[in-house]
């Protein structure tokens, strides 16, 4: 007898250290991480097992099929948009190579378990590439089918992966006499800017939100990259883990698509450097633009439509702007690191 796991790649970024927590904590699910690198210690009770190694590593992903009935897999591992272009073919192999062959896990356990397994797949407000400042202002909150024109890798290898998964889901092998009847029930998410108590992320151009929060509650110096009037989407990492297993759990037939914007609070560059200066009236923050990643995030819009969402799967943020920072970023992280000062 097997036993009912379910599958989180990428285990130790920063939605992996927020999806883990939760799923540890509260639905007390049982859990088979992986990452390329030993997992976190505070991560390790919440799982089952701990899997170091590469999602690029079909034997290892293979030997899955044979252990677990994998009811879920949470497909977070990639390489985020300021370091993919830094060495796009690397961020290639493992958005893209990668995640083809986790879609191609989830075909395989489908077929051997005879239900089709929950492909949760988080994509990114990267998916989007507006053209310039004068369209992202005329578009506001845009639809996901909407200026699907990305100008990054991460972007291009998104947007790739979500056609892939709705591919998997509906079209594979679609030819083939002996096509399979339960492929994956592919469900993606585009997220926009996340900001966590609980970790920084690293090769994001959306980090100058949680970077320039992060660096006053260590009382270190930061400049921002982006114009103090950059305005993009983002939201607190506890609603980006409730969005996540929201969708996970709506009924198959109440999703009208497969992939879904979801959104909170949409605030200038400006407007961040005032709420955080307001928690730490020390903090030195300055404003240096670095027009390349300027312009990446200049192509993001300022805000999504998440209609969709909320229609078909109850969808709803619990923090707005106010909220995240006054109720859950500011006291979280004075106590993370207070403690480590301890
Ligand atoms: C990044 O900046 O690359 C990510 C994203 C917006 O998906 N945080």
């Amino acid at each position: 007898m097997r036993n009912e796991v379910v599958l989180i790649t990428g285990a130790n970024g920063e939605i992996g250290h927020g999806l883990i927590t939760r799923l540890g904590e509260v639905a007390n699910t049982h859990i088979v991480a992986l990452d390329l690198k030993p997992l976190d210690k505070h991560l390790l009770p919440y799982c089952d097992r701990f899997i170091q190694g590469d999602i690029l590593d079909k034997m290892l992903l293979g030997r899955l099929i044979a252990e677990y009935e994998i009811t879920t897999i949470f497909h977070l591992a990639s390489i985020l948009s300021t370091k993919s272009e830094y060495n796009p073919v690397a961020a290639h192999e493992i958005n893209v190579e990668g995640s083809i062959n986790l879609l191609r896990l989830g075909v395989e356990l489908s077929q051997w378990q005879g239900r089709s397994v929950k492909f949760i797949y988080p994509s990114s407000i990267a998916a989007y590439g507006l053209p310039d400042l004068k369209t992202k202002e005329e578009e506001g909150k845009i639809k996901e089918w909407r200026w699907c024109t990305p100008i990054t890798m991460y972007g291009c290898n998104k947007l790739y992966c979500e056609h892939l998964g709705k591919y998997y889901a509906n079209h594979y092998r679609q030819l083939a006499k002996d096509r399979i009847k339960n492929s994956i029930d592919f469900r993606c998410i585009r997220f926009p800017g996340l900001i966590s108590a609980d970790t920084i992320p690293t090769g994001g151009t959306s980090d100058y939100g949680p970077e320039m929060l992060h660096s006053a509650a260590q009382g270190e110096p930061y400049s921002c990259f982006v114009r103090p009037d950059t305005r993009i989407s983002f939201m607190a990492m506890p609603d980006a883990i409730k969005a996540l297993l929201l969708l996970e759990d709506a009924p198959r037939s109440s999703l009208t698509q497969l992939v879904y914007n979801v959104t909170s609070f949409s605030p200038t560059a400006k407007n961040l450097y005032d709420i955080v200066k307001k928690a730490y009236p020390d903090a030195e923050i300055n404003f240096k633009v670095d027009p390349s990643r300027q312009a990446i995030v200049d192509s993001w819009p300022a805000d999504t439509d998440d209609s969709a969402a909320r229609d078909d799967w109850g969808w709803e943020p619990d923090y707005d702007m106010e909220r995240a920072f006054n109720d859950y970023l500011i006291p979280a992280i004075k106590s993370r690191y207070s403690k480590k000062d301890a």
